[in-house]
């Protein structure tokens, strides 16, 4: 880079007064050279106003997020009832993740597989450098190293984000690790590092006054899987926009993982302690609206008494056999990015300290005190406030017309830190030990609330065979059954099958084989009500998951796998529970069982040329079981 010498951030706290307000933000603060050789050539493509290198410094997050007040991005709320919390409101057209725009671009098609949208690498390159030219013009270029994963940790990977999004700076540095700590990591070995182009597309003309919200109804995230790259077009908004997330942390890390040998995976990570202060770390696999947030943070329900759990993680662990062959697992991320309507004190009073400050709230609904409120916070909604597009809200326009204040996709930006049952190792370099997976899904028939896998194959067929009903709101009305392995549909960085097929090695270099269960809280009666209660009451499943994970609790074998019978689980406090209703919950339904092993087939067939034969295997054991 021509202009100012790199500098190291020691130097200029020496060489300035108060480094924040006289550091010049434009002068690199790496000297890696492939760094800065490619911020020079994106700044060439994309003609930013200025670059501004992210230091991740408290003082820096206070500047932008007061410049995001002054351009009307934020707003401040109230500092008496959300102290450090900002709201923002989205373009209308910019909500949520756009699958039909992402984009996995390897060299063969082959290799993406038949469930990610593939172009031609080299043709793809040629678009985003159209797209991308002049780009980010009368805006700055943000340059932001992240480091997903704690800093240090040999499981942890990094990444630099060039974008012109300060809200996803601000963002980011919530969600991730930021700045000059990490410059320091990619100096220290020259590390390699995964480039991240993002602009939200909408170059500004001289003197041209800029949107809260600036977007491009044209939207292409992408990703390079042979060359780690990813370059993201037109939103500004979570997962298309925060790179390090679904992008890298599963996209870009399930290829590094592939190669390396171990997973990434779309999973909550959570520590049972019992009452002798033995912990059992868990990972799970939920489909979305299954409440997988709320699993993480679940509060012990009444009769549980010396029993915690702990979080680890919301959303993604990256998983690696360690040299003793045991799993160990880290949380690549440092914040929540959660789904914020139907969280409330009832629902999860965790998630709801954790969001009570220090939070960005983006498209719930603004209360006339300077509050945030969304559907299902509270039993009573506000009198009025406006909601998430910024127009007047009342529970009588709401009966009138069905609008909802906040968007249902409406998010908390949320520090990890701030979570009271936050696992005390949750940052330890080397990860949690992994006794167990879960998989699970929103099925109210067919599907038991709880059961084992017979061994490791079986359980690898259960999780390539998970499936969750879309809500009455969702198309399909009558409860959709869709496929999503392992959760992973929309995050796998490549085909399918091999995916299937790195799950099945993963157990090759393991002393010790981890349990593979199936939940489903959603299993409903005739009558369409919900035969569990859910939430706390989960506490008596994880229980038995846990003691089988120690081989400690009974179980009956069924053509589907391991079941607790009803003196198998820990009842106390819920004694009333009926032992008619559980074994409703429990029941297996053998035509209905006929009739799912059918649809396992539709989605094999999709991915039949790279399947592992172990996986049809199992189908036809199944089927030979039923
Ligand atoms: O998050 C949920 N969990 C997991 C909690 C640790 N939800 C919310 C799902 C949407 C994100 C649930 N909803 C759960 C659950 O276990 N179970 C249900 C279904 C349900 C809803 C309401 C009741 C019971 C079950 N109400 C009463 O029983 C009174
Ligand atoms: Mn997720």
């Amino acid at each position: 880079m021509h202009g100012p010498r790199a500098i190291s951030y020691y130097e200029a706290i020496m060489s300035a007064a108060t480094l924040p307000t006289t550091r010049d933000t434009s002068v690199p603060l790496s000297e890696n050279k492939h760094l800065l050789r490619w911020v020079e050539k994106m700044a060439e493509l994309t003609r930013p106003e200025r670059i501004y290198w992210v230091d991740g410094s408290e003082q820096e997050y206070q500047t932008l997020c007061a410049e995001l007040v002054e351009s009307g991005t934020f707003i401040k709320l109230n500092e008496d009832l959300w102290p450090g919390c900002y709201y923002a409101r989205s373009d209308p057209g910019d909500v949520a993740r756009v699958e039909s725009r992402t984009f996995i671009c390897s060299l063969s098609k082959d290799n993406a597989g038949p469930t990610n949208n593939w172009e031609n690498p080299y043709e793809m390159r040629r678009k985003l450098k159209e797209l991308f030219s002049g780009a980010m013009r009368g805006r700055t270029m943000y340059v932001l190293p992240f480091s997903m994963g704690p800093i240090g940790s040999p499981m942890s990977q990094i990444g630099v984000q060039l974008t012109d999004s300060p809200y996803v700076v601000v963002s980011m540095r919530i969600m991730a690790r930021i700045g000059f700590r990490v410059i320091q990591e990619i100096d220290k070995d020259e590390k390699r590092v995964v480039p991240c182009l993002h602009s939200v597309g909408v170059p500004l003309a001289p003197g041209q006054k800029d949107v809260p919200w600036p977007c491009n109804k044209e939207k292409y995230i992408v990703h390079f899987p042979e060359t780690r790259e990813i370059w993201s077009y037109g939103s500004g908004y979570g997962g298309n926009a925060l790179l390090g997330k679904k992008c890298f942390a599963l996209r870009i890390a399930s290829n590094i993982a592939r190669d390396e040998g171990w997973m990434a995976e779309h999973m909550l990570i959570l520590g049972v302690e019992d009452p002798n202060g033995q912990k059992t770390y868990i990972t799970a696999a939920f489909p979305s609206a299954c409440g997988k947030t709320n699993f993480s943070m679940l509060v012990p329900p009444k009769g549980f008494e010396g029993w915690k759990v702990w979080t680890v993680g919301d959303d993604i662990a990256w998983i690696k056999p360690d040299a003793n062959g045991c799993l160990r697992a880290i949380n690549p991320e440092a914040g929540f990015f959660g789904v914020a309507p139907g969280t409330s004190l009832k629902t999860n009073p965790n998630a709801m300290a954790a969001l009570a400050r220090n939070t960005i709230f983006t498209n719930t609904a603004l209360t006339p005190e300077g509050g945030v409120w969304w559907e299902g916070m509270t039993d009573e909604p506000p009198a009025e406030c406006l909601d998430w597009q910024g127009n007047l809200w009342t529970p009588q326009i709401a009966k009138e017309t069905g609008a909802k204040a906040a968007h249902p996709n409406s998010r908390f930006t949320a520090p990890a830190s701030q979570c009271p049952t936050i696992d005390p190792d949750w940052e330890a370099p080397d990860g949690v030990p992994i006794s167990a997976f879960i998989f699970g899904g929103r099925r109210a028939s067919t599907v038991p609330l709880v059961y084992q896998a017979f061994n490791w194959s079986a359980g690898v067929y259960v999780g390539a065979t998970m499936a969750s009903e879309m809500t009455a709101a969702a198309v399909g009305g009558t409860g959709q059954v869709r496929r999503d392995p392992m959760a992973m549909l929309p995050f796998c960085g490549y085909h399918m099958g091999d995916y299937f097929r790195h799950w099945l090695n993963l157990q090759k270099g393991l002393r010790e084989t981890p349990r593979i269960f199936h939940v489903n809280w959603f299993r409903k009666d005739a009558q369409g009500k919900f035969l569990w209660p859910g939430y706390s009451e989960n506490m008596r499943v994880l229980r038995w998951i846990v003691d089988r994970a120690h081989g400690r609790a009974l179980g009956k074998e069924t053509p589907i796998g391991w079941m607790p019978g009803y003196e198998d689980i820990d009842w106390k406090g819920l004694e009333s529970f009926p032992k008619e209703t559980f074994e409703t919950l429990q029941a297996f339904d053998r035509a209905a069982w006929q009739n799912e092993v059918l649809q396992h087939e539709e989605l094999f067939m999709k991915l039949h040329d790279h399947l592992p034969p172990q996986m049809v295997y199992e189908r036809e054991l199944l089927i030979y079981r039923l």
